[in-house]
């Protein structure tokens, strides 16, 4: 697989990862072919999240070290592990949402600023953000949007933000993404509610929509969507921004088949991080994947492959035009005005949980 992808390049690997084997699976078998080194670095990461290259080239250049990557497809899954021990990771890739639970938890180990020689790479917009001041504990590494992909074959007319989601007309075509917080926000932000209202009120009228929306669902996946969009099996998918645009990307050849849209009126906007575990046995190594995924170069090639938006500014302005320009991935601000950040609800999350629970049965 990995000799194919190798050979015909990025298009090649997202069919290839359409077509059943993940990018993980990939990215793993990209280890295999050179001689071990005496080091091992184990990565865990969100799926179609890292450009396999990125992978090889790090292992190449650090004397053929080996990186093992694993994928997870939610932050509970990733904090289950942490908290676990399972997988012993080096570098984990939390969103804005988790970290604060990490790092209550004692989870996360201080990253040692002096090991990186590239932080100025990063736009200061993103760092300091409120779940960890002075960027003791992550560093930034893709934002995005939560969005819907549309198969513009099978769904008529401009569906301009999540309306589509809730049409009966779609039935049995419909993916949500599995992550409570991130649907419960879809639902209040469809009915006009502020995204992390905790209201009584609010969180009925959503639970009811979500509960009248569960026969046309297909499945509540949050990286199957991609593959199904692509093949025409959901005409409409609640997704993240990059793995949508990853589907259109592979779904829109010969013809286009596949939109993304990001809600003008407003949707939820995210900030994934770069971490080390507090029992990761690589330490330094893992410093230095993280300073190598800031360089300017191999941020750009990243962020072509994923599709989603860098917070690194070195990077930024050596990115295609077209990628820059790209609305889907860099929405306009008035767009980014009008959206916001999972909110830190403490205790009251226990009420969104128990919305899931009951969707979810
Ligand atoms: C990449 C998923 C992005 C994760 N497949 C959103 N936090």
């Amino acid at each position: 697989m990995k000799h194919v992808a190798r050979k015909v390049g990025r298009r090649a690997i997202l069919q290839a990862a359409a077509g059943g084997l993940g990018a993980a699976a990939i990215a793993a078998s990209g280890c295999g072919s050179q001689p071990d080194g005496d080091r091992v670095l184990k990565v865990f990461n969100w799926s179609d999240y890292i450009d396999p290259a990125v992978i090889e080239d790090f292992e190449r250049m650090n004397n053929n070290c080996r990186i093992v990557y694993d994928n997870f497809s939610s932050d509970s899954e990733l904090e289950a592990r942490l908290a676990t021990g399972g997988g012993a990771y080096d570098v984990v890739f939390p969103s804005d949402r988790a970290m604060h639970s990490l790092k209550a938890k004692g989870l996360l180990q201080p990253i040692d600023h002096g090991q990186l020689a590239r932080m100025s790479n990063l736009d200061p917009a993103f760092l300091n953000q409120p779940f960890d001041p002075g960027n003791e504990f992550s560093l930034p590494y893709f934002w995005g949007t939560v969005a819907v992909g549309v198969r513009t074959d099978h769904v008529p007319g401009l569906v301009a933000g999540f309306e589509a989601l809730f049409d009966n007309r779609y039935r049995g075509r419909i993916t949500m993404l599995d992550d409570l917080e991130n649907v419960v926000a879809v639902v209040l932000m469809f009915l006009g509610k502020e995204l992390n209202s905790v209201k009584p009120a609010d969180l009925l009228l959503a639970k009811q929509t979500l509960l009248a929306q569960t026969p046309p669902v297909q499945a509540y996946t949050s990286d199957a969507y991609r593959e199904r969009l692509i093949a025409g099996e959901a005409w409409v998918s609640l997704g993240w921004s990059g793995d949508l645009l990853q589907a259109a990307e592979i779904a829109n050849e010969p013809v286009p088949k596949v939109n993304v849209v990001v809600p003008v009126t407003g949707t939820l906007k995210w900030l994934d991080s770069m971490a080390i575990p507090r029992a990761a046995g690589e330490v330094e190594l893992a410093h230095a994947f993280l300073d190598y995924l800031l360089e300017p170069e191999v941020a750009v090639k990243n962020a072509e492959y994923v599709h989603y938006a860098t917070p690194n500014r070195a990077a930024l302005s050596l990115l295609s035009a077209e990628m820059r320009q790209d609305e889907s991935i860099y929405p306009p601000q008035t767009t980014l005005d009008r959206c916001d950040w999972l909110q830190n609800r403490g205790a009251e999350i226990e009420k969104i949980e128990a919305i899931w629970r009951e969707v979810r049965q």
